[in-house]
C-alpha cells in the first residue's frame, strides 16, 4: 500500500457543516478501480464507487460532527498491477480520534511469526497516544465485544490473557509482531482477528481490524496403508496416503520412492493422484515409500512405509525343433544337418520376463547365451546332456536337463527295441522324438554318458 498522491490526485472541499465534495483526478493509464471515504472510527464507509472515467467528484456527509477519515483509491493498470492508496484527512471539529491504518499483514495462515505493519494518524502533529494489540478470537469478534479489549486475546467466554508483543516504532510507523511459537501455551490454533487500538490525548480510542489470520503451529498427521509384503505378479499396488489429515487446513502431499536398488526418485505422473501411489513392482526387494505433508501453514510432516516385493523364480521352457523338451528326458534326434534348442517359451513376471539371462551347457561346457542354440550334427557322437538355465536379473534361476542322442544310431539305446516303420513317420513328422524319462533309460541300463560332465 502507497500513500496517496503518488498516483491519484485528489482533494476535498468543505462544503460547510458536515457536507464534503472529493474530487480526484487519475492517470490515464489506470484500466479501472474504485475508491472510498472511509471514516476510521466508527468503522464505516462515508462513499464508495467505482473509478468511471467521466465522474471526478461525489459529494459525502459525515456521520456526526468529526471524522477522522481515509481516502483510498485502489487502481488496476494495464499490466494488470494493482495498487492502493490512502491519505489521511481529520474532517469536523475537534477532538479527533487518532487511529492506525494497517499496510502490510501476514499471510491467512501463520505457524512461527504473527506481524503487521502500519501507522498512526494524529489531528495535531505531536499528539501523543498509545497503541494496543488485540488478537481476537472469531467468537469475539462476531459479537462485537473483542475490539473493546486491550493488549489481549480475548475470548467473551474466558478471562483476557495478556500477550507479549514486540512493537518496533520509527515516528509513527510501526512494526509488530507476536511469537506463536514462543506463546504456545496461550495462543491455540483457531482463527483470530488482529486488531490495532489507538488511544489519543483526549482519551478517545479508535480500533483498526487487521485481515483474518488462521493461527496453526500443529503438524498435520502423516498415514501411509499399502501392503507390506507382495511379489512379482501382484501387479500394481495402492499405497493410501488419504488417512492423513491436519487440524486447520487441507494438506499438500509429497512422495518419495527408494526402489530396492537404491535409487530415489519421484513418481511419475501415472504412479501419483495426490494422496495415492499406483506402484508396478517390478523390481524384487524392499521398496520404501516417504509421504511428506505440509499444511497451509507449511508445518510438515512425514512418514515412511516398507514393502517388500518378493521375486518369483522363472520357469524355464525348452524346445527343440518345435516340440517341447521336459527336464529329465533323452531325446532321439533325427540324422539332418542341425537342431534348433529355443528357450523363447521360458517365462516370469512382470519386467522381467523381458530380461531374462540365457545359458546353454553341452556336456558341461557353455555354448550359448542366447535365447536359442543351434546344435551341429558333428557336435554329436553319442549321448549328451544338454542343459538350459533361466535366470532373472533378481539372480532367481531355473534349469532343463536332458539327454540327446540320433535316433538309430549305434549309442540309441533304443534303436533295437522300436518299429522303425512308426518312428520313422514320425521324425519325418516333428523331426524330433521325445521319451520316457532318464530314469527309465537307466533302468533298462544303458552306458552312462560320462563325458565332459564334472560336477
Ligand atoms: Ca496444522
Ligand atoms: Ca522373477
Amino acid at each position: 500500500m502507497v500513500k496517496m498522491g503518488e498516483m491519484a490526485n485528489v482533494t476535498v472541499t468543505h462544503e460547510g457543516g458536515v457536507n464534503y465534495s472529493i474530487e480526484w483526478n487519475i492517470d490515464a493509464s489506470v484500466e479501472a478501480g474504485n475508491w472510498g471515504v472511509f471514516d476510521a472510527v466508527q468503522r464505516e464507509h462515508l462513499v464508495a464507487g467505482y473509478l468511471i472515467d467521466n465522474v471526478t467528484s461525489a459529494n459525502f456527509s459525515l456521520n456526526g460532527t468529526s471524522c477522522s477519515c481515509v481516502y483510498w483509491v485502489n487502481t488496476t493498470w494495464g499490466n494488470d498491477e494493482q495498487y492502493t492508496e490512502f491519505r489521511v484527512e481529520f474532517l469536523g471539529t475537534s477532538p479527533h480520534t487518532p487511529f492506525a491504518v494497517i499496510t502490510e499483514w501476514s499471510s491467512l495462515y501463520v505457524r512461527n511469526v504473527l506481524t503487521l505493519q502500519g501507522e498512526v494518524f494524529t489531528a495535531e502533529e505531536n499528539e501523543t497516544f498509545e497503541a494496543r494489540f488485540s488478537l481476537c478470537s472469531s467468537d469475539s469478534y462476531f459479537s462485537g465485544t473483542c475490539a473493546t479489549m486491550l493488549d489481549t486475546i480475548f475470548n467473551p467466554m474466558q478471562n483476557p490473557v495478556s500477550v507479549p508483543m514486540q512493537w518496533d516504532w520509527s515516528g509513527n510507523e510501526f512494526s509488530l509482531s507476536l511469537s506463536i511459537t514462543d506463546n504456545k501455551d496461550i495462543i491455540s490454533d483457531d482463527i483470530y482477528y488482529p486488531y490495532i487500538s489507538i488511544r489519543g490525548e483526549s482519551l478517545l480510542t479508535s480500533h483498526a481490524l487487521s485481515n483474518m489470520v488462521i493461527i496453526d503451529a500443529t503438524k498435520p498427521t502423516a498415514k501411509i496403508i499399502g501392503p507390506g509384503e507382495v511379489n512379482e505378479q501382484s501387479g500394481a499396488v495402492i499405497l493410501d496416503g488419504s488417512g492423513s489429515d491436519d487440524n486447520m487446513s487441507a494438506i499438500y502431499f509429497s512422495w518419495v520412492i527408494t526402489e530396492p536398488s537404491g535409487a530415489v526418485r519421484g513418481p511419475t505422473n501415472n504412479e501419483s493422484l495426490g494422496s495415492f501411489l499406483y506402484i508396478v513392482p517390478n523390481q524384487a526387494g524392499v521398496w520404501q515409500f516417504t509421504l511428506s505433508v505440509t499444511d497451509y501453514a507449511g508445518n510438515r510432516n512425514t512418514t515412511t512405509h516398507n514393502m517388500t516385493v518378493t521375486n518369483v523364480v522363472p520357469t524355464a521352457v525348452m524346445y527343440i525343433g518345435g516340440m517341447s523338451a521336459a527336464n529329465g528326458t533323452l531325446h532321439r534326434l533325427p540324422e539332418i544337418e542341425n537342431w534348433t534348442f529355443s528357450a523363447e517359451h521360458s517365462t516370469d513376471e512382470g519386467d522381467d520376463s523381458e530380461i531374462l539371462n540365457y545359458r546353454w551347457l553341452f556336456d558341461g561346457e557353455e555354448v550359448s547365451d542366447d535365447v536359442t542354440y543351434i546344435l551341429p550334427n558333428s557336435a554329436i557322437s553319442g549321448i549328451h546332456e544338454m542343459i538350459l538355465q533361466v535366470s532373472d536379473n533378481d539372480g532367481a534361476s531355473d534349469s532343463i536337463s536332458i539327454e540327446v542322442v540320433i535316433f538309430g544310431s549305434s549309442a540309441d539305446p533304443l534303436a533295437e527295441s522300436v518299429e522303425s516303420s512308426a518312428f520313422s513317420g514320425m521324425v519325418d513328422k516333428f523331426g524330433i522324438i521325445s521319451i520316457g524319462s532318464r530314469r527309465k533309460v537307466e533302468a533298462r541300463g544303458i552306458p552312462k554318458w560320462q563325458s565332459g560332465k564334472n560336477n
